[in-house]
């Protein structure tokens, strides 16, 4: 039997809306999906979650297919992501931490010296099984949607490891990569490392895309991501390149970062309400596709807000295409927040759909 989801196995969905304009090719329409479209905006996820901690339903099969197709059923997005959490492949790995409600990632003993650096351990495919299960089940079950398989990248998973849990400075993260570099580097290295494993991991067992979240990278000047965190996450495309799927780079307040993001090796950037999509264009690499940037604020504003704001979007998309993007995929700027009426959001899909 050839092993599950083996690259020879990779389904083709030429019609995709999502990995054309993802990949330099002309969409059928503009395509869209929603960052944290799976979880609590959605009352079914939230009646599954009472009925599990948040870890049980990241490490079993059956809640992650279910839970990454709720989206899909009621909103008709073009891609679905893999229900899990960016510190999943840490907690595999051995890492002891939770994530609590309202809180975050927790962590057991954070990562403050060389001995908890060399103490971490890498991560073995087998780990993950319950994750590449789902994989192959929601590849059969999705039929045309493509599934974007993610990680955190080592900067915004060192920032938790580091810190403890989630912070709004980033202090002790900061200190470390600035007064202890030697430290700083071999922590980023073995986080280099695991978020290369998760990643392959799941594109061995049939992920149609990619997307790596350096969510807090925005908390750097763009000298210190040049020399602190652009060669780990420059190592995490380079090492999937071969695989053929698109890869997404996505960050939060990185106005400043775009360029050097996308010289990472991303064929897709990610990119915030911030910065609008055309000057996102003239700040990326030749040949790559921007995904963005409604505010995750504005769906809570009123349909007619939401309408004008959707409008603008889109044709600051055309805009950027013009001016060279490689392609549009509609987005938020960050994830969904858990205050949003979810009809709300699908009736934003129809709504770009129909542009
Ligand atoms: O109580 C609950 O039900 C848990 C809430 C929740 C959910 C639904 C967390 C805790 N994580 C997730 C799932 C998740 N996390 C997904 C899959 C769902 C989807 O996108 O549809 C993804 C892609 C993530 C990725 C993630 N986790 C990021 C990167 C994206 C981003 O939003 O910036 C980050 C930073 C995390 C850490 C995390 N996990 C959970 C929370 C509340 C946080 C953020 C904590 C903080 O503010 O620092």
């Amino acid at each position: 039997m050839a092993a599950l989801g083996s690259m020879n196995t990779r389904r083709e969905l030429p019609e995709s809306p999502y990995l054309a304009a993802a990949t330099g090719r002309k969409p059928s329409r503009v395509p869209v999906w929603f960052m944290r479209q799976a979880g609590r905006s959605l009352p079914e996820y939230r009646a599954l979650r009472a009925k599990n901690t948040m870890m049980q339903a990241c490490f079993d099969a059956e809640l992650i297919t279910e839970i990454t197709l709720q989206p899909i059923r009621r909103h008709g997005v073009d891609a679905a992501i893999l229900f899990s959490d960016i510190v999943v492949p840490l907690r595999a790995s051995g890492i002891e931490l939770d994530i609590v409600p309202d809180v975050g990632p927790v962590i057991g003993h954070p990562v403050r010296t060389v001995a908890d650096v060399k103490a971490m351990k890498m991560l073995e495919p087998h780990q993950v099984t319950p994750i590449t299960q789902a994989v192959s089940q929601l590849v059969s079950e999705l039929g045309d949607v493509p599934l974007i398989g993610f990680a955190g990248a080592p900067f915004t998973l060192a920032s938790y490891l580091v810190e403890g849990g989630p912070s709004r400075n980033h202090e002790r993260t900061k200190a470390m990569m600035l007064g202890e570099p030697a430290t700083w580097h071999a922590l980023m290295t073995t986080l280099t490392d695991v978020t290369i494993a998760f990643l392959q991991t799941q594109v061995d067992a049939g992920v149609d895309a990619i997307q790596l979240f350096d969510s807090w990278a925005g908390t750097l000047s763009l000298a210190d991501y040049r020399s602190y965190v652009l060669p780990h996450s420059s190592r995490v495309f380079s090492a999937l390149a071969g695989a053929g799927v698109p890869m997404t780079h996505f960050g939060v307040g990185t106005a400043e970062l775009l360029g050097a993001m996308s010289q990472a090796g991303a064929t897709v950037v990610g990119v915030d309400w911030r910065t609008s999509l055309t000057d996102a264009a003239a700040r990326v690499q030749p040949g790559t596709a921007l995904q963005g940037n409604l505010d995750p604020v504005v769906l809570l504003a009123g349909f007619p807000v939401v309408e004008r704001a959707v409008r603008a979007v889109v044709e600051d998309g055309r805009r950027a295409v013009d001016a060279g993007a490689a392609g549009h995929v509609f987005n938020l700027g960050h994830g969904v927040l858990p205050g949003t009426d979810p009809s709300v959001i699908t009736d934003a899909v129809a709504l770009v759909h129909s542009l």
